[in-house]
């Protein structure tokens, strides 16, 4: 377990929470988001979190052209009817790949329905991501081949998930590091004041990641919270709080990173809320010009991650024309085979409905399930009595 004394204010680094005034003094946030790259492309530097390098960058940048390719694919799928919903994290896909990459194989990842991409991002088969979004499976992939549990729509009952997770693999001596995604509305459900609460007092390995996209559906961050900010919350619990720009790749990398390093060297629980902004509607079923407006939304436009992680990759020299296009080309590959996949007929077996959530079923789920089983066997009855009418009234037609 980590002894160092939480010298920087706010630094996830190091830090043992404790009683003194001082000691919560070191828990407390910076002032300002921690930024290394700004909007024009510019690096800056910071003691608490060093620059990661350009390899790192460059990788990551991948994910993050991939990413926003996933974004629009999807939301085009939900045009043509082929997903029934999208909750898209355009303009947050800096938050969904460092969320993925900063955490190794033994840890465990805990999205919200909008981290698709960073779901896709750790590992798992984008055509079994997309699924639960198509509305043919309770969840299309198993959380345990690369440790992502499934994507909650019920806000903030993931963080407890999360949390439990991270106990018992500490009870059991285990490494792993578990992190934990929510965005802004969440901070406002009881649940997330308990597994925040359990996290602090048993000293789990998990990370809190917040994406404050500074909406709720319609519902604006200023009536959700009065806080100075939501990673000032951290302190009422006995653990650090860290701000960060969500829309800057590499202090993401740097500030999530620190704060797995953190975890995993016994240092305890932690709070990371990154600003960003929701650019597109909550999904495809919200109409966001009735609660915010274009010109709004436009202020973000050059905040954009992509555009300032590729001005910087560019000055240092590590991103070419070519290596643009072939970045291009691998998620252009990635999205044809969403497309694929996703224009494909399915057949599901309706009574599936029933399996695989209770290892009992309840007497009312198991008479539900008779009684769809019941209409299901109607409805053949009556499709092969309508078949071999029809073709009754086709012999007929031939002997005329
Ligand atoms: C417990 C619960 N209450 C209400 C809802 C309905 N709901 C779905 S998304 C949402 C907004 C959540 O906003 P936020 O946590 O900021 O996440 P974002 O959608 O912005 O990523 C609400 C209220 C829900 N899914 N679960
Ligand atoms: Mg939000």
């Amino acid at each position: 377990m980590s002894t160092a004394t939480n010298e920087g204010r706010g630094s996830l680094i190091g830090g043992v929470p404790g009683g003194t005034p001082s000691a919560a003094h070191a828990l407390l946030p910076s002032a300002e988001p921690v930024q290394l790259v700004d909007p024009d492309g510019r690096s800056h530097s910071d003691q608490r979190y060093p620059l990661p390098d350009g390899g790192r960058l460059l990788g990551a940048y991948g994910r993050l052209i991939t990413g926003r390719r996933i974004n629009d694919q999807a939301n085009a799928l939900v045009r043509q009817g082929r997903l029934a919903v999208y909750p898209s994290s355009h303009g947050q896909e800096a938050c969904q790949v460092a969320a993925a990459v900063v955490l190794g194989e033994e840890d465990w990842l805990f999205p919200t329905y909008r981290d698709t991409v960073a779901v896709i991002t750790r590992g798992v088969d984008p055509l079994e991501v997309l699924t639960l979004l198509r509305g043919d499976w309770h969840a299309g992939y198993d959380p345990y081949e690369h440790r992502v549990a499934t994507q909650a729509t019920p806000l903030a009952t993931q963080l407890l998930h999360a949390v439990g997770v991270a106990h018992a693999a500490k009870l059991r001596g285990e490494s792993t590091v578990v992190l934990a995604m929510c965005g802004d509305g969440a901070t406002s459900e009881g649940d997330f004041h308990e597994a925040l609460n359990f996290a602090a007092v048993f000293h789990v390995p998990v990370v809190f990641f917040i994406q404050n996209n500074e909406f709720a559906i319609s519902v604006p961050l200023k009536n959700q919270t009065v806080a100075p900010s939501l990673a000032h919350k951290a302190i009422g619990y006995g653990m650090p709080g860290e701000r960060v720009d969500g829309n800057d790749l590499a202090a993401l990398l740097a500030v999530l990173g620190a704060a797995v390093d953190r975890a995993r060297d016994g240092g305890g629980p932690s709070l990371v809320e990154a600003h960003t902004y929701r650019m597109q509607a909550h999904t495809n079923a919200d109409d966001a010009t009735r609660y915010r407006s274009t010109d709004d939304v436009e202020r973000w436009v050059p905040k954009d991650p992509i555009v300032r992680m590729r001005a910087y990759l560019r000055t240092l020299d590590l991103l070419t024309e070519e290596g643009e296009q072939s970045l291009a080309d691998e998620a252009d590959a990635v999205a044809a085979t969403i497309r694929k996949g996703l224009n494909t007929e399915v057949q599901v077996n309706p009574a599936e409905l029933f399996e695989y959530v209770y290892t009992e079923k309840t007497s009312q789920l198991r008479e539900q399930a008779a009684l769809l089983r019941e209409e299901l066997a109607r409805d053949a009855d009556a499709d092969a009595a309508a078949a071999s009418g029809a073709a009754g009234d086709s012999t007929e037609g031939d002997q005329r």
